[in-house]
């Protein structure tokens, strides 16, 4: 029997489960570009770029291998514009009884395609998206105990023992090898001048990018972001090479700078593979696999190769088992009541504090920043001053070329906001600008001075930080990791609070924390 296989823009896997049982000379592998996914919300320009770009090169490679592809493009005459209508349309023009998907990551497609299968009047199959190395049955399992209640918190180290236990990365004998699990304690260093930044290779658009980049600045020329230069890896082939360029030049120094951060170095010793692992041209295993086979040539240190493992086979495993374990409820979380409306300066980069201007400002070039400018610098802005976790959900899913919401909500909601009251983490990711300063060069070309505590030339983190510790004191006195700042707040003279508010009530009603008046720009 002839079988439509939808594959979703990031899905791009030859051996993702919908394509298990694909024949080439029978089934029609369905693919399709629709403006509802495009502005489900208003995606950064490169990162549609990039998606169209490498769906159809899938597409391509498919073909290549002899199956038919029906892929609707964006601007096909008669596009419907969203994903339901488009598969109606597909079955009946192929003429098939029976629709093979893959489960969708995010749980609103999820939902979609489980009306599809009600709704088509065909045969639905929707399987398990098993790229994961923790299906939701490990996880829920590993997350829940045995009469199936939920606990107060989960901690990903231990979630991510479980995995190297079951995985064998990085074990010998039943135990971690160099006899710790972890070791992020080497991967704390902030960068001398002489270390040299391992150069990216850069992709050049080929012809079917170069189209899709027409396309993406004709039809979505008012969304965020810089289009060009345009050079991510779009096909399998270079993502592959790409993945080789990392684990030789840039893994071996990953653990050491890890969360250093220096100003015009977007990407430093960082791989920028999620973008390439979350939409499926890399697979997460083959990842840790070549850095694992590194490290046992010597190429490559134990503290690199255990951060990166770490990141993969457990951050990233633990926030897609959080997202699935909490939903819908997790999309509202606000543990810490915070209602301030997004700055507008999140969209210009135009703010005086350096920190935030060269993040924000590589964001709108790249689509990219890496994990401590998100988690330090943005996300610990945002924690500070008390801004809507949805509004920074949201913006956080349209400026990163790897958001999608199953990794980007519990980054945000959990790791950066602690707007689910630590469920994620053990205490918030709160610092001022002392922490900023010791991890990045910023505060050297900065207007304010990091060095002030309070006045009109005082570094804004230095106030918000003892501003937010104060407003959120009911909640965080109970929290015992807070216990030694705490009574550091208990202690404050109440002249010097006085001062911390009223500096810190100047800078929030300040002109440049104004909200956009109309939403994301456009
Ligand atoms: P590297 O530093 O090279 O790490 C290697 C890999 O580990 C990454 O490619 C990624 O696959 C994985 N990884 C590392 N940290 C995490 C993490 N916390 N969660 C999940 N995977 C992780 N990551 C996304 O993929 N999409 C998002 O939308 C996203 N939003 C974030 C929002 C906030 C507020 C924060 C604090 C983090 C967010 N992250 C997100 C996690 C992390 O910052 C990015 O995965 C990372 O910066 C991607 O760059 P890289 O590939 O160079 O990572
Ligand atoms: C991110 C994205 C965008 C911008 N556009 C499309 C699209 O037009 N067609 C498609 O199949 N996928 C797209 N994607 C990726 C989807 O958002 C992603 O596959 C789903 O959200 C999965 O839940
Ligand atoms: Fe950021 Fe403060 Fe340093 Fe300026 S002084 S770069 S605002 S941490």
């Amino acid at each position: 029997e002839k079988v439509l296989r939808f594959v979703l823009g990031d899905q791009l896997s030859r051996d993702i489960s919908s394509l298990y049982e694909a024949q080439p000379g029978r089934d029609v592998v369905f693919m399709a570009e629709v403006m509802g996914e495009a502005t489900s919300v208003r995606h950064h320009k490169k990162k549609i770029a990039f998606v169209f770009s490498a769906m159809r090169h899938f597409a391509d490679d498919l073909r290549r291998e002899g199956f038919v592809v029906d892929y609707v493009q964006l601007d096909a005459d008669g596009n419907p514009g969203d994903f339901g209508s488009a598969l109606a349309a597909a079955v009946e023009r192929n003429g098939v009884g029976r629709v093979v998907i893959t489960e969708p990551s995010e749980l609103r497609v999820l939902e979609a395609a489980e009306t599809w299968r009600e709704e088509l009047g065909v045969d639905f199959d929707i399987l398990a998206d098993d790229r994961f190395l923790a299906s939701h049955e490990d996880f829920v399992s590993w997350a829940t105990t045995d009469s199936g209640a939920q606990p107060k918190s989960l901690r990903m180290e231990y979630f991510y023992r479980e995995m190297r236990r079951s995985t064998g990365y990085l074990m010998k004998d039943g135990a971690p090898v160099g006899g710790q699990w972890n070791y992020d304690q080497d991967n704390r260093k902030s960068l001398p001048e002489s270390v040299s930044i391992p150069v990216r290779p850069e992709f050049k658009p080929d012809s079917i990018t170069q189209e899709v980049m027409a396309l993406v600045s004709s039809r979505f020329g008012d969304h965020f972001g810089d289009i060009e230069p345009f050079d991510y890896p779009v096909t399998r082939t270079d993502a592959l090479a790409y993945l080789d360029w990392f684990i030789a030049d840039a893994l071996p120094g990953f653990g050491d700078w890890q969360d250093a951060m220096k100003q015009g170095e977007p990407l430093l010793f960082h791989s920028h593979l999620s973008t390439l692992i979350n939409c499926g041209l890399l697979g997460p295993s083959e990842c840790c696999d070549r850095a694992e086979t590194a490290y046992r040539e010597g190429e490559v240190p134990l503290n690199a190769v255990e951060g990166f493992i770490r990141q993969i086979i457990g951050w990233r495993e633990f926030v897609r088992g959080v997202y699935w374990l909490k939903m819908p409820d997790y999309a509202g979380a606000n543990a810490l009541a915070a209602k301030r409306a997004l700055p507008g300066f999140f969209w210009t980069g135009e703010t005086a504090m350096n920190c935030m201007s060269q993040a924000i400002c590589e964001t709108r070039s790249n689509a990219y920043a890496h994990h401590i400018q998100r988690l330090m610098v943005i996300g610990n802005f945002c924690l500070l001053a008390g801004i809507d976790p949805r509004q920074v959900q949201e913006w956080f899913l349209i400026v990163y070329s790897d958001a999608y919401e199953w990794v980007e909500m519990p980054n945000v909601v959990g790791m950066a906001l602690f707007a689910d009251g630590g469920f994620v983490a053990s205490k918030p990711y709160a610092a001022s600008g002392a922490y900023i300063n010791k991890m990045s060069d910023y505060c050297a070309s900065c207007a304010f001075d990091v060095k002030q505590k309070s006045g009109e030339k005082a570094c804004p983190f230095n106030y918000l930080y003892w501003n937010f510790l104060s407003e959120n004191e009911q909640v965080l006195r109970k929290n015992h990791r807070m216990g030694l700042i705490m009574g550091s707040l208990g202690k404050m003279s109440k002249d010097r609070l006085k001062e911390v508010r009223d500096d810190s009530g100047r800078f929030l009603e300040s002109q440049q924390m104004r909200g956009w008046d109309n939403g994301p720009p456009g």
